[in-house]
């Protein structure tokens, strides 16, 4: 990122007194990794800084214990630069538990986001495609040209092995490495960051996967697309906590042969959440997102939609999911 995007958003965060920091809904290993990485490295500027978590921190994610605020401040005037990393669009904002941007925050806004249909609804927006959120956050507090704490990088390194799947997913660019480069050589702690976020499933956990693989994994396509639902009985069964689940899809993306794999799961009511990794370039899965409301990545993307069971979101996604292949293919699965 230049000098030029970066100085303004630099010269802000300095002349501030107080600031907020906030990530979307149901935060993942880059929002809680690119937000708490820059409230690490403000703190140690002495800048006073709060971060607002309505959802909490997921375990997985908890690389050290950490204060925050669950409810929006009630003295928001307190706070002259209020920063959204990490959120899409607006409505997954997580500044209160249903989500969205308050219009007591419009006028300070600056959003850091490094997904390609961000619309830049911030008054200040910082957007760049880099591969995480957590490597932009990075080469700004690196512009400061100050030290950064072991506790920042380390934060960094989280957003950015979590969101390039720990270098194995098409984002892994050049840009993305040196960033991982530039992290170990400011004192990032690799070894504690990857016993976190990859060699610490619980065990109960290892145990709902394989019961997810056995009973719940449906096919299409000559196996080449592969779906599991998540139901309350299998996620009561092992008191398993969808917010740690980020995981699992990994489990149907590793099995070979699969090229668009997906996990539908309930979220309340009749919503249901879609959510969809593909394996293969030529069958990207954002326009299908898309065309139903969601967003992501071409390679990893979900939707949110109403359904009545889980036999219909699944019918319904066998269904779209033929969308990605051709006539002849299609003809050749029959
Ligand atoms: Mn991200």
């Amino acid at each position: 990122m230049s000098e030029e995007l970066l100085a303004p958003v630099r010269n802000r965060m300095l002349q501030a007194k107080n600031i907020l920091l906030a990530t979307h809904l149901k935060p993942d290993g880059d929002a809680i990794g690119s937000t708490l990485g820059v409230a690490e490295f403000l703190k140690s500027l002495n800048k006073t800084c709060s971060v607002l978590l309505p959802d909490g921190i997921p375990e997985l994610y908890s690389l050290q214990e950490y204060e925050y605020l669950t409810a929006l401040p009630e003295d928001i005037a307190a706070y002259d630069l209020v920063i959204l990393l990490d959120t899409a669009v607006p409505q997954r904002a997580g500044f209160a538990k249903d989500g969205g941007v308050p219009a007591c925050v419009t006028d300070r806004l600056q959003l850091i986001d490094h997904h390609p249909d961000n619309p830049a609804y911030g008054k200040w927006n910082l957007l760049d495609h880099r591969a995480a959120t957590a490597e932009m956050a990075f080469a700004l507090c690196e512009s400061f040209g100050k030290p950064l704490p072991e506790s920042s990088v380390n934060f960094f390194l989280m957003g950015l092995l979590t969101d390039t799947g720990g270098f194995r997913f098409d984002n892994t660019d050049p840009a993305a490495l040196r960033s991982g480069a530039r992290l170990l050589e400011y004192g990032a702690n690799l070894n504690k960051v990857v016993n976190k976020i990859y060699f610490s499933k619980p065990y109960a956990q290892q145990q709902f996967e394989a019961e997810l693989l056995d009973k719940y994994l449906f096919w299409t396509c000559n196996k080449r697309v592969a779906w599991s639902v998540v139901t309350q009985e299998l996620l009561d069964k092992y008191a398993f906590d969808l917010r740690n689940a980020e995981g699992v899809i990994d489990q149907l993306r590793a099995i070979a042969g699969t090229e668009v794999v997906a996990i539908i799961s309930r979220r309340n009511g009749n919503s249901y959440r879609i959510s969809m990794r593909s394996k293969n370039p030529a069958r990207p899965v954002i326009d299908m997102a898309r065309k139903f409301n969601g967003g992501g990545h071409a390679m990893a993307a979900g939707m949110s939609m109403n359904f009545n069971s889980f036999e219909e979101a699944s019918a319904f996604f066998e269904r779209e999911v033929k969308c990605l292949f051709s006539a002849e293919e299609l003809k050749e699965f029959a």
